[in-house]
């Protein structure tokens, strides 16, 4: 007696996910070559019905040897009758999504071969190039009858006209291993063992790799026990016990039977599933009545293959503002400003109708950001805004920027934007900082010092200066190199004849430039406490540029994103009168 082993040498192949529009990893010729391997093994392979590429999928996962592709199953997901009524090409198609979607061998059910001979050709050429591993023809009349209907009239070509189509689907293969299954419906159309197999025989014997003897008999004893009994080729036998559902795969082997085809359960437990939920649903009038009997979201989004989308999308799209999160600084008081910032902090200061944080989000949100983290400190009750994660630093008035960044390190794990909480700028400088590739990229004004004689705008405030490697040429025009430039220092003590442009308060990190300024942080935090940090006293009062210097002295890559003029920063009673003039 056969038993039932190696499901184990399935699993390999049948991993979860295929990666969306991708070639499935096996591929056809592997495919082909599996399903041979399936019908020479000692143990008999379990194959089952799916009707589309998600079936498909769930058949894989649910780790059966191959699928069939089931002429029933797809009519009847296009509410058709299982009658030759859909076109091959229509049930090609349905064929080629499967396929596609799994690695598993797949098994076209082509019915009659779409017509004679001839048609039994293109049939061949069409699905082996659509990367099945072998299709299986019957030798009912074109049109078919699906051999469970009853009352219906049933007929079958003569046996030398189906070995005929047998012998042209070998003669079309282009692999030697593309399997070709013969079918004969003999006990289905009443003719007995005899009819059986001889038909059997005859396909045998014009080349078929197996031949799959159907019956609608109740049990397996009725009619197959004996005709696989009387069998002595060694083509393969293929069952589909439908009817006779009583029977174990395990007694279908023992009995001879190689491949066994579970042709309609996942159609039918699909209908179950959608009949019993919609049920509820309709008697309940809301969709958490059937949570139970339905999967969830996620399942579904692992299934469909969202980890490689998103994946991939982070591989090859560039980079936008959806999977990026903005960490605005707006925790500092500041003197200059006062008695403008009496009552609320800088951030919370209005101009024309709308507060600077107000501007910023909206500025954040036109570039598709809208995950927004906000440090809070000073009159930290005033800032309230709706859709933001807060963090506040009480200890604003002893403690700097990095400090106020760090309260939210747990949100800097992935892309990151660094924005202090006074500039308004345009939102095309956060598209183009967004599209920086760099893992730490700063944005450069190149523009800061183009003042028109005599016109320089007063500044009480030092600006964060930057020095680069690559210094722009002086003079009115300018072009910029196509490979982003590179910081060498940051500071405020630069000198204006030193400087190569002004630092606006806006960063970006990827996840790995992120990780860096994270531990060297940490690092930072256990050495050098008290100590100077470069224009700073200490580290816990250091200024965000202060780190800046210290990731260029350990050697890490900054790039700087150039833009000319096209923001505001509000420092100073001037600033703030000046933006009321500028901004409509
Ligand atoms: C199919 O699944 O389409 C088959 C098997 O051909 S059966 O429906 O049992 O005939
Ligand atoms: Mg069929």
């Amino acid at each position: 007696m056969r038993t039932i082993r190696g499901r184990e040498s399935l699993q390999g192949l049948a991993t979860r996910r295929t990666a969306p529009y991708s070639l499935p990893i096996m591929t056809a010729t592997t495919a082909t070559t599996r399903l041979q391997e399936l019908l020479k093994r000692p143990e008999p392979a379990l194959v089952l019905g799916a009707h589309d590429a998600l079936s498909a999928k769930l058949a894989q996962e649910a780790g059966f040897d191959a699928i069939w592709a089931s002429g029933f199953g797809i009519s009847a997901t296009n509410a058709m009758p299982d009658a030759n009524i859909l076109t091959m090409s229509e049930t090609l198609e349905a064929v080629r999504r499967m396929s596609a979607a799994v690695r598993i061998p797949v098994i076209a059910d082509c019915d009659n071969g779409f017509g004679n001979a001839i048609n039994v050709m293109r049939t061949v050429a069409e699905y082996e190039h659509a990367g099945v591993a072998g299709i299986c023809i019957e030798d009912n009349i074109f049109p078919k009858r699906c051999s469970f209907y009853a009352g219906v009239q049933r007929e079958l070509v003569p046996i030398d006209e189906h070995a005929r189509k047998i012998q042209a689907a070998k003669a079309t293969r282009q692999n030697t291993d593309f399997v070709i299954i013969a079918r004969t419906e003999a006990f289905i159309a009443g003719w007995g063992k005899h009819e059986a197999l001889c038909r059997a025989h005859a396909y045998a014997e014009a080349g078929a790799d197996a031949i799959l003897i159907h019956s609608k008999a109740a049990t397996f004893d009725e009619e197959l026990k004996d005709f696989a009994a009387s069998w002595d080729r060694p083509c393969p036998l293929v069952s589909v016990p439908t009817t006779y559902a009583d029977i174990t795969a395990h007694d279908l082997a023992a009995a001879g039977f190689q491949l066994v085809i579970f042709a309609n359960q996942t159609l039918r437990a699909a209908v179950t599933g959608m009949r019993s939920a919609l049920a509820t649903l309709k008697q309940e009038g809301r969709p958490a009545a059937v949570d139970e009997q339905i999967v969830t979201l996620p399942e579904i989004y692992d299934l469909v293959g969202v980890p490689d989308l998103q994946a991939n999308e982070k591989k090859f799209l560039v980079p936008g503002g959806h999977d990026v999160t903005a960490i605005i600084i707006a925790a500092g008081f500041e003197e200059d400003l006062l008695p403008l910032i009496e009552d609320r902090p800088k951030a919370m200061l209005e101009i024309k109708g709308k507060t600077i944080l107000e501007r910023q989000i909206q500025a954040l949100n036109e570039c598709g950001v809208k995950d927004i983290v906000v440090v809070r400190g000073y009159h930290k009750e005033q800032i309230n805004l709706p859709n933001i994660r807060y963090y506040d630093n009480d200890r604003f008035r002893e403690t700097g920027e990095l400090a106020s960044l760090f309260l939210a390190e747990t949100e800097m794990t992935g892309r990151f934007l660094f924005l202090y909480s006074d500039i308004l700028l345009d939102p095309s400088i956060l598209e183009k900082l967004l599209k920086s590739q760099a893992d730490i990229s700063i944005v450069v004004d190149r523009a800061w010092n183009d003042h028109e004689p005599g016109q320089a705008e007063v500044r009480t405030k030092q600006p964060d200066l930057v020095v680069t490697h690559q210094p722009p040429k002086t003079g009115y025009r300018y072009l910029p190199t196509a490979e982003p430039t590179t910081l060498a220092q940051i500071g405020q003590h630069i000198t204006q004849q030193d400087a190569d442009g002004e630092f606006i308060g806006l960063a970006m990190f990827s996840a790995s430039g992120a990780q860096v300024l994270r531990t060297t942080y940490q690092e930072l935090q256990t050495i050098s406490v008290a100590r100077r940090f470069h224009e700073a006293s200490s580290l816990e009062t250091a200024a965000f540029t202060d780190m800046l210097q210290e990731l260029i002295n350990r050697e890490h890559d900054i790039a700087c994103v150039d833009i000319y003029k096209g923001w505001l920063e509000i420092d100073t009673f001037e600033d703030y009168r000046r933006a009321w003039a500028k901004i409509h």
